[in-house]
């Protein structure tokens, strides 16, 4: 949730200079490389920049206060346009901005032309909700506390020393307020030489609202005095522990003399047989586009996934109280995935034999700001795809089997106190698994309670340490799979297992399980609660094409553990988050139906969520469908998640079923043992 943390400024690329200040033999010899360019590449640095210009030139008067950039991005070329692009590169694709201003309180959603260089729409959104509050409003907002002089009088009433209070800033959501305006809330935490780990040093009691149009604080009260809970034990930074250490670990390192088995071309991305697209948005953040894997028996790529990323991130936590209750978190919608996307740091967030790609995202007042090493791709030795060891044929024995190497793309986006680390893995196998792995901090609330025995109310939360409650609370990921199993037009099964009786006496058994296929001809016949669900397979499906033996290509999905809201659905960020209370959703391919919690989500009312869309109940047999798959955890504190909390994996597979002949493991050759320097073979 909520971010107030300055993103670094120093990531200016030093590039330009660098360029400019070569030789000019070197110049010659080698001419500065073409970058090559795809029509799903996000924006460039020049492009965002040409963006402002084109803006300002509109409203040339505009101070910064009035004028806010609270979205730049590339809008989504048609379809099929990219489809025939793929076969024939010289059709040409318009390249179009998509962008969200606030200018004078008024938000605009505006399209620019970046080749004609012009408006081609500018529209005053009157709808319910906000755009994404941007990075520096949240900062601007955080610091006003700081200088408010109550605010000073109620750290001067509790003995904090103002100059070690740090301020972030929240989303506040929507509950049932006919008029509402874009305000948010403002917590403090004590940030202390004896610990770096503010989000366990809350400064519960304070009530303070600030309006982001006037940028004034519209309410504040002082509630109670919570003692803040102490540093002990809280710091998080390796260089400030005191022994003793343990357990001790010993190095590992990965080492490919060959060099990396997978070629980045702008953001085309080609290893082994897979062949994909790696965009950036300031919302969605990593985007994976146009993924197709090569058949060797049919000797061609054929199409798995169109375009995935993660549509939407809602974190409700299930304190009421007048200080929690409206933690209830959107962080695509409100925050933005791609704002909140962090610089990956070599050998520590991804290996040693990764390769990394930069974006740009833009700052409020339109400028390109660059974040370095946005994404990573990187191979990983992950053992064994296949093995067998063959001991039932006499005076024989065969042990074989194949090395896996999988190819990893990862970005982590930090949203406050919650890293959040995506993953998408391909497999030679055909096989693309998708992992969330949730680490960092929880967000806690300040109590006087010190021993569980203490415990006379509810309190909304685990004791995960003296003085601290860590709130109940639930993650709720929703991944966007658009995809086109061997083609554009699929349609959805459950091939839902049975079990069948036997009352004939024509066995010894008393049962069996078999298979029934039902396609899903419409939304709601695909809306899927994956907890409780009787054993079934969900299998994306090209009716059109078969295998040789007649089976229907697909992909399945293997869906997350379950997980599932225990919010009404009456309750008002449930109305909003409301695409959480299917764990699947398939819906008709729409351009426009993008964010499963509305394009507008802050202080959003649910009018506008995958759940509005389908109520249509539009078709999805063979068509060109869009699978919607919701990964989350509920989360019950611990001891263990304090004073941080380790990585907690949750994830999907999309699976190749039917969709190949026959298994290529076996063609898949293991790659060669690794000589190490200085070791014998
Ligand atoms: C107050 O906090 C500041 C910043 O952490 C620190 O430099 C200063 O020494 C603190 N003052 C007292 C009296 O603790
Ligand atoms: C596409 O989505 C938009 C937004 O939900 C909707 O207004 C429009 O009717 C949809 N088009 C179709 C053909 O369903
Ligand atoms: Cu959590």
């Amino acid at each position: 949730m909520a971010s107030s943390t300055m993103k670094a400024t120093l990531l200016f690329s030093a590039a330009l200079t660098l360029f400019f200040s070569l030789p000019i033999a070197v110049l010659s010899q080698t001419p500065p490389p073409v970058s090559f360019h795809h029509p799903l590449d996000p924006l460039t640095e020049q492009e965002i920049n040409l963006v402002r210009t084109i803006v300002l030139a509109k409203y040339p008067a505009t101070s910064r206060n009035t004028l806010r950039f609270h979205y730049i991005g590339l809008d989504d070329p048609e379809k099929e346009s990219i489809l025939k692009w793929e076969h024939d590169k010289t059709i040409a694709i318009p390249r179009i901005a998509s962008v969200i201003t606030i200018i004078n309180t008024k938000i605009h959603d505006m399209l620019i032309d970046l080749k004609l260089k012009r408006f081609l729409s500018d529209k005053i959104h009157t709808g319910n909700g906000f755009p994404t509050i941007s990075v520096e409003e949240q900062n601007e907002a955080s610091a006003l506390a700081l200088s408010y002089p109550q605010f000073i009088a109620s750290m001067n009433k509790r003995g904090l020393n103002l100059s070690a209070v740090v301020c972030a800033s929240y989303s506040t959501g929507w509950f049932g307020e006919v008029k509402d305006t874009r305000v948010v809330r403002i917590d403090c935490f004590m940030n202390e030489e004896s610990s770096a780990n503010i989000w366990m040093r809350p400064i519960t009691g304070l009530i303070i609202a600030v309006d982001l149009d006037t940028m004034k604080i519209i309410q504040y009260s002082d509630r109670e005095v919570v003692p803040v809970p102490t540093a002990e034990n809280t710091e998080f930074r390796a260089s400030h522990q005191k022994p003793p250490f343990g357990p001790k670990q010993h190095g590992l390192a990965s080492h490919q003399p060959q060099g990396a088995g997978f070629q980045i071309n702008g953001h085309s991305v080609s290893w082994a047989n897979w062949k994909f697209h790696l965009g950036f948005d300031v919302r969605a953040g990593l985007i994976v586009s146009l993924a197709s894997i090569y058949d060797l028996e049919k000797h061609k790529s054929r199409r798995v996934l169109y375009k995935g990323y993660t549509s939407e991130l809602f974190v409700p936590y299930q304190d009421p109280g007048e200080d929690f209750y409206f933690k209830t978190f959107f962080d695509a919608g409100e925050f933005g995935f791609g704002l909140m996307t962090v610089p990956l740091v070599p050998n520590r967030d991804c290996p040693s034999n990764a390769q990394f790609i930069d974006a740009y995202i833009n700052t409020d007042d339109g400028k390109p700001l660059l974040v370095k090493r946005a994404v990573c791709v990187f191979e990983q030795y992950d053992n064994i795809m296949w093995r067998h060891s063959e001991s039932t044929v006499p005076n024989e024995f065969i042990e074989e089997s194949r090395t896996e190497v999988n190819l990893v793309v990862r970005t982590i986006v930090t949203v406050s106190n919650y890293d959040n680390i995506v993953d998408w893995v391909f497999k030679t196998t055909g096989s693309i698994k998708t992992v969330i792995s949730l680490t960092a901090m929880l967000e806690v609330r300040a109590t006087d309670i010190k021993h569980k025995d203490e415990i006379k109310s509810e309190q909304y939360g685990s004791l995960v340490s003296a003085n601290t409650i860590g709130t109940y609370h639930d993650h709720f990921f929703i991944f966007y799979l658009d995809l086109d199993i061997d083609g554009v037009d699929n349609s959805f099964e459950k091939v839902h297992l049975k079990t069948k009786r036997i009352t004939d006496g024509s066995s010894k058994r008393k049962s069996y399980w078999t298979t029934e296929t039902e396609i899903a001809k419409t939304e709601s016949d695909a809306k899927i609660i994956t907890l409780g669900l009787s054993p079934a397979e969900l299998v994306v499906v090209n009716p059109n094409k078969k295998t040789a033996i007649g089976n229907e290509i697909g992909y399945r999905l293997i869906p997350s553990i379950p997980a599932h809201p225990l919010n009404t659905l009456d309750d008002y960020p449930q109305i909003r988050g409301a695409f959480s209370n299917f764990n699947v959703w398939v819906t008709p391919y729409n351009r426009s139906e993008k964010w499963a919690a509305g394009l507008y989500v802050d202080h959003s009312r649910g009018d506008d969520t995958l759940a509005t869309w389908t109520q249509k109940n539009r078709d999805i047999v063979n068509k060109d469908i869009v699978l919607w798959h919701v990964v989350g955890i509920n989360h019950v504190p611990t001891q263990e998640d304090f004073p941080v909390m380790p990585m907690l994996s949750i994830g999907f597979e999309l699976r190749p079923t039917n969709f190949f002949e026959r298994n290529n493991a076996l063609k898949t050759l293991s790659p060669p043992d690794v000589k190490w320097p200085g070791c014998p073979a």
